[in-house]
């Protein structure tokens, strides 16, 4: 793995054997998003895909994953209509480069993923919380609205009707409930030491078929049903007769291969 030597202030970026580990460096602040931190998370999710990490740990500094839109950032800079629109357009920029750049994102929660952090968890593709977590859609108690594309991924993770009592009565969801209405995967002690255990696991999958599931999942939303399955026709057929599939399924021919259980 060869990660980019970028000049970054709001996030490290390190390597971890074959795993890239993106951490939120922001503390003092909660690690929330001002417009430079959105840029270098472009910067980041632009050129990992092409850095051969084979998966992200997205983690933070500190006792909040992030507090979301920088509101004083905001505040003080006035910003018009038309400025905010940019402003949120540069946040799809960077969630976009993360959801469907095919590398797989874990994301390693803990306290407060509110607002845009919570939109910026929703770009990871697997979620991991810890008992300290929660999850919040102020927007609306702060007269404001989402823009960094919580209205599709939020939406698509918990429905409709959940993001919208989120976002009109301030509902706050702590971890257990959050993960059972699908606004994470997974609740452990240590969510750090689970994500990476879990990038780990990523890791061994093919990097093609880690590229098909952490892209093509998600284009197929973009699309209408039949045309979203004759893209997974295509995508199978690229993926499922690649070469580092032959010694797997070798393997499972000839019975050396792991069966898939339940461990006891
Ligand atoms: C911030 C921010 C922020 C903290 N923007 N500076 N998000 C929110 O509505 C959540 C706002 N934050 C909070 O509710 C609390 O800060 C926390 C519950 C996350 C943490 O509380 P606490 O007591 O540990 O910290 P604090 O004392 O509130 O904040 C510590 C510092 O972080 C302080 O700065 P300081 O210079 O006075 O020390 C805070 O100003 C700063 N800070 N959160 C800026 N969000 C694309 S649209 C997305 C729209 C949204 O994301 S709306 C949701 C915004």
């Amino acid at each position: 793995m060869q990660l980019p030597d970028l000049d970054l202030k709001n996030i490290t970026l390190a390597a971890d054997g074959e795993i890239a580990v993106v951490s939120l460096n922001r503390a003092a602040k909660r690690n929330a998003l001002n417009a430079e931190t959105i840029e270098e998370l472009i910067s980041i999710f632009s050129t990992i895909p092409k850095s051969g990490a084979r998966a992200v740990v997205l983690r933070a500094e500190g006792d909040h994953f992030s507090a979301g839109l920088d509101l004083v950032e905001h505040h003080q800079q006035q910003r018009s209509a038309a400025d905010f629109m940019h402003v949120c357009l540069r946040w799809h920029e960077a969630f976009n480069k993360m959801e469907y750049g095919g590398v797989p994102i874990i994301a390693a929660l803990k306290g407060a993923a509110v607002g845009g952090g919570l939109e910026l968890a929703s770009a990871a593709h697997i979620r991991v919380a810890d008992e300290t977590s929660y999850f919040a859609l102020p927007e609306g108690q702060r007269g404001l609205f989402t823009g960094g594309g919580a209205t599709l991924r939020v939406a698509e993770m918990v429905g409709r009707a959940r993001m919208t009592d989120m976002m009109l009565t301030g509902r706050i969801y702590k971890a257990r409930e959050a993960m059972d209405v699908g606004l994470c995967q997974y609740v452990e002690a240590d969510s750090e030491a689970k994500a990476m255990e879990l990038a780990h696991a990523c890791a061994s999958v093919p990097p093609l078929s880690n590229f098909a599931i952490c892209s093509a999942i998600s284009h197929s939303r973009n699309m209408s049903s039949m045309d979203a399955a004759y893209m997974e026709a295509f995508v199978a057929g690229v993926v499922n007769t690649q070469e580092a599939a032959g010694d797997r399924l070798a393997a499972f021919a000839d019975k050396s291969g792991a069966r898939i259980k339940p461990k006891d």
